[in-house]
């Protein structure tokens, strides 16, 4: 897939904010957008300014702070919102509009005709202020499939700069992804965003199929905050496109700064960042059991897809336990200026492994053995 094709739309401080225990400061938002900027996301994507009256005046911050990517502020479908939006400095104006049996019914009670009324009039207006637009269907997977693209097709003639889909519940599938992105790709002129929410642990997959159907803009939040369990986490997507290209992602990204940004985040919203974090997990370039220790020492590459020193950070083994191989016991006989024969290599790890069975083992007490074992 041709990395260079694709843009990342950063919701930190949108869907972000939607996160359980999420509360940015304006001095947070600022810090969290130019760390975004520092990192190379093409776009952020900031709160609606109707939100409250802190959010506007954000709103208004953020758009005015020197950055190279875009702000975009998030609002409904409707001229009111857009009122306000256009009078912000922002970028562009991502709206949204339900198009989906549930959100029709329950939520704002309007027919596919309507929506397209009320799309052309606020997607004009806004077009009238010189901004770029973006219309996204909201739970655009429970829609019915020809409701949907005449709406696409509608305000893809209304000169919108990009259509959104949007898993407003984390339902879809990777293949349903790219099925429609592709079906989307020859109905549509304009470009193609996708936000994935990650209730069934979809979000990347579901990111990296619509690219390959055709999508070019992907919406991501640092460590993947949002409603619920949130959506496409940036470094995890990050990582999922390295692997297809690390020449071109490390080109167009800042690699090294995702663990300050997860790290920032982490704090800002009251957690740890989690152990199975992709990239910045404390355990995501640990090695433990022999098989993948031997093999680590002699070419990173045979257990390592991402360089950690690609993004500034360094692989860790365990040698202390059970699992352990002669071979890495050796090589950590060598670090400590030991030589052993290759029977007592054997025989020593043995020991390792005895003691290990009995419970856990610390490095320093391996390292004991080891020493004891050349003097003995
Ligand atoms: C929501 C809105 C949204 C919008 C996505 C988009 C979603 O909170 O329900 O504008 O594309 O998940 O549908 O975040
Ligand atoms: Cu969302």
């Amino acid at each position: 897939m041709p990395v260079e094709r694709f843009a990342i739309i950063d919701s930190t401080l949108r869907e972000g904010e939607q996160f359980s225990s999420a509360h940015f400061t304006t001095e947070q938002k600022i810090e969290i957008a130019k760390a975004l900027d520092a990192f190379g996301v093409e776009y952020i994507e900031v709160t609606s300014p109707v939100a409250s009256p802190q959010s506007l005046e954000d709103c208004r911050t953020i758009a005015a702070l020197p950055l190279k990517a875009k702000v975009l502020t998030h609002v409904r479908c409707h001229p009111d919102d857009a009122k306000v939006a256009v009078e912000t400095c922002v970028d562009g104006i991502d709206i949204l509009f339900g198009t989906s049996s549930f959100l029709r019914e329950f939520s704002h009670g309007k027919s596919v005709d309507e929506i397209i009324a009320q799309a052309r009039e606020v997607i004009g207006f806004i077009k009238d202020h010189g901004k770029e637009v973006r219309f996204s269907s909201e739970d655009s997977f429970r829609s019915t499939e020809g409701d949907l693209l005449r709406v696409y097709k509608a305000v893809d003639g209304m000169g919108v700069d990009r259509v959104g889909i949007a898993d407003t519940v984390g339902i879809a599938t990777p293949r349903q992804c790219y099925a429609l992105a592709h079906e989307l790709r020859r109905e549509v002129s304009c470009d193609i965003e996708f936000h994935g929410h990650n209730d069934t642990g979809c979000a990347i997959a579901n990111s990296y199929s619509v690219l390959e159907g055709g999508a070019t803009h992907i919406d991501t939040s640092i460590l993947g905050i949002g409603e619920r369990n949130g959506i496409t986490p940036l470094g995890g997507f990050i990582a999922r496109m390295y692997a297809d290209d690390p020449t071109a992602i490390k080109k167009k990204y800042d690699l090294p700064r995702l663990r300050e940004l997860d790290e920032m985040v982490a704090t800002m919203v009251g957690i740890d960042v989690p152990f199975d974090e992709y990239v910045t997990g404390k355990y995501a370039f640990h090695h433990k059991a022999g098989m993948h220790t031997k093999a680590i020492y002699l070419n990173p590459n045979s257990y390592e897809i991402l360089d950690p020193a690609d993004f500034g950070l360094e692989r860790t083994i365990n040698i202390a336990h059970r699992l352990t191989g002669y071979n890495a016991v050796g090589r950590r006989a060598e670090e400590l200026g030991l030589s052993f024969g290759k029977n007592d290599l054997r025989e020593v790890t043995k020991r390792i492994k005895a003691m290990a069975d009995a419970g856990p083992l610390s490095m320093e007490q391996l390292d004991r053995v080891l020493r004891e074992w050349v003097v003995a």
